[in-house]
């Protein structure tokens, strides 16, 4: 087994987070996908029962935004994903306080449609119209630039993608998969969202298949 294993639910946003990260330092790593219906292995691993976790020798972490922060001071080969600058690291900071809140509610909320019994129209247009306004910011912040904070990829733009991301399933990416179906059906980012959807697909690019 390799030296780093990354348990995850694939298509999860939290799960492409850390595998973004991996593959952008080139750090080789080993899937194992968690049964979601079970958890009772990842609790005895990790204490806890959501992903991703990842085992990295006999250390164990959890939460994506823990784990990025790990993969950046025990991986430094690579590109950092991080800064050094202090202002820089405050931006990185409110921009992932904002991914992982605000940003990921209209997630939340069109996962709870998807598996509601009787689905709520007016909860999933809340959503993109939440998701329309949560990324104004983002597209504002992307005039003319690549990642939102300095001019490389930061854990500002892997924490805050992968949320993006859901709004903006394209057709032929649904395949037979029945939760990207029901986002590219009900989830939009809306219009002028260029530079939003430029850099969704740019930063995506690193991760390797939900
Ligand atoms: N704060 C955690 C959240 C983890 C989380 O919510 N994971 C989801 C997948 S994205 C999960 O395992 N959900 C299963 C459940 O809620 O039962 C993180 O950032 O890693």
């Amino acid at each position: 087994m390799s030296n780093v294993v990354l348990y995850e639910i694939p298509p999860s946003p939290n799960n492409i987070k850390v595998r973004i990260a991996l593959n952008y330092k080139k750090i080789p790593y080993e899937r194992s996908a968690i049964n979601p219906v079970d958890r009772a292995d990842l609790v005895k691993l990790s204490g806890q029962p959501l992903t991703p976790v990842l085992k990295h020798g006999d250390t164990v972490m959890f939460d994506s935004s823990a784990i990025l922060r790990y993969i950046e001071a025990n991986f430094r080969q690579g590109p950092s994903i991080f800064s050094t600058e202090s202002n820089e690291i405050r931006m990185i900071e409110d921009f992932e306080h904002h991914g992982r809140g605000r940003l990921l509610r209209p997630i939340a909320m069109t996962f709870g449609e998807f598996f509601a019994g009787e689905k709520n129209v007016d909860t999933l247009h809340a959503a993109s119209k939440m998701m329309h306004e949560e990324t104004e910011r983002l597209e504002k912040t992307l005039a003319g630039k690549k990642y939102l904070v300095g001019e490389k990829l930061t854990i500002a733009d892997i924490v805050s993608v992968p949320a993006v991301y859901y709004a903006m399933v394209s057709e032929k990416e649904v395949g037979d998969h029945p939760i990207k179906q029901f986002f590219h059906a009900n989830l939009h980012l809306g219009e002028g969202r260029e530079n939003v959807r430029a850099w969704v697909d740019r930063v995506m690019a690193l991760d390797s298949e939900g």
